[in-house]
């Protein structure tokens, strides 16, 4: 059974191929800039930036189009003081132990620690719940389809919506993250996925000197010999 009939699609503009080459090299430069930022302003963002950066991110695919992610958009300082408190409790825990030294060593370039002033710091924190199944009119349990891809993908939409906006992010992931639930009183159904922060960087603000990979050790073309 189809709820939806099929409509011509006509979402694409005509391009040539230089211009759509030259797009592709402009969007590669953009997001070649991107880093992740642990030092922010408290300068603070307008809220309808935001918006539009979440509803980019709720335009990404999922399994069986079953949109299976939730946004909390926190602003409010309370909150924001809460989230932090609970966060560092855990990392506390990490750093003083859960973590082996071999992540330990792996995130030494890095220069994280337990303290997380940026929680409070920042305008805006965006949390992304997965939604790991859904819940029918009488409540009970629906399938949702492969989850954790379908979230990972519109976490990707967002943080590329966010840098392509003009502003810093930082992918925050304390673990466990169950207290997102209990502060942002969110069903058990639902996982804490990511904790985004958004905002501008500190002045002076300093990033790792870390890079990424050469694109010839992570592409591989494989062609039509035409020889
Ligand atoms: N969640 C901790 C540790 C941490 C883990 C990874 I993997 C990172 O790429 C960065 C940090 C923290 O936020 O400090």
């Amino acid at each position: 059974m189809h709820d939806s009939e099929h409509i011509p699609y006509d979402g694409l503009p005509e391009l040539s191929e230089e211009v759509m080459l030259a797009r592709a090299q402009s969007f590669h430069k953009l997001v070649r800039r991107r880093r992740t930022v642990r030092d922010f302003s408290d300068r603070p963002v307008p809220r309808e930036i935001i918006a539009a950066c979440v509803q980019a991110a709720g335009q990404a695919p999922s399994g069986a189009n079953m949109q299976p992610w939730h946004f909390e958009v926190v602003g409010d300082p309370v909150i924001k003081k809460k989230i932090r408190l609970a966060a560092e409790e855990e990392e506390q825990r990490f750093y003083d132990g859960r973590a082996n030294q071999e992540w330990l060593d792996a995130l030494a370039p890095l220069g994280t620690d337990e303290q997380k002033p940026f929680l409070e710091t920042a305008p805006w924190l965006i949390v992304i719940f997965e939604q790991r199944y859904g819940l029918d009119p009488e409540g009970e349990k629906t399938r949702f389809y492969y989850t954790k891809e379908s979230i990972g993908l519109a976490s990707g939409f967002l943080i590329a919506a966010v840098h392509n906006a003009g502003l810093a992010s930082l992918t925050h992931t304390p673990s466990p993250m169950g207290f997102l639930n209990r502060i942002l009183e969110r069903p058990g159904s639902e996982k804490p996925f990511l904790l985004l922060v958004v905002g501008y960087p500190a002045e002076g603000a300093m990033v790792p000197g870390i890079t990424r990979k050469d694109p010839d050790q992570f592409i591989h073309f494989r062609e039509a010999d035409v020889t």
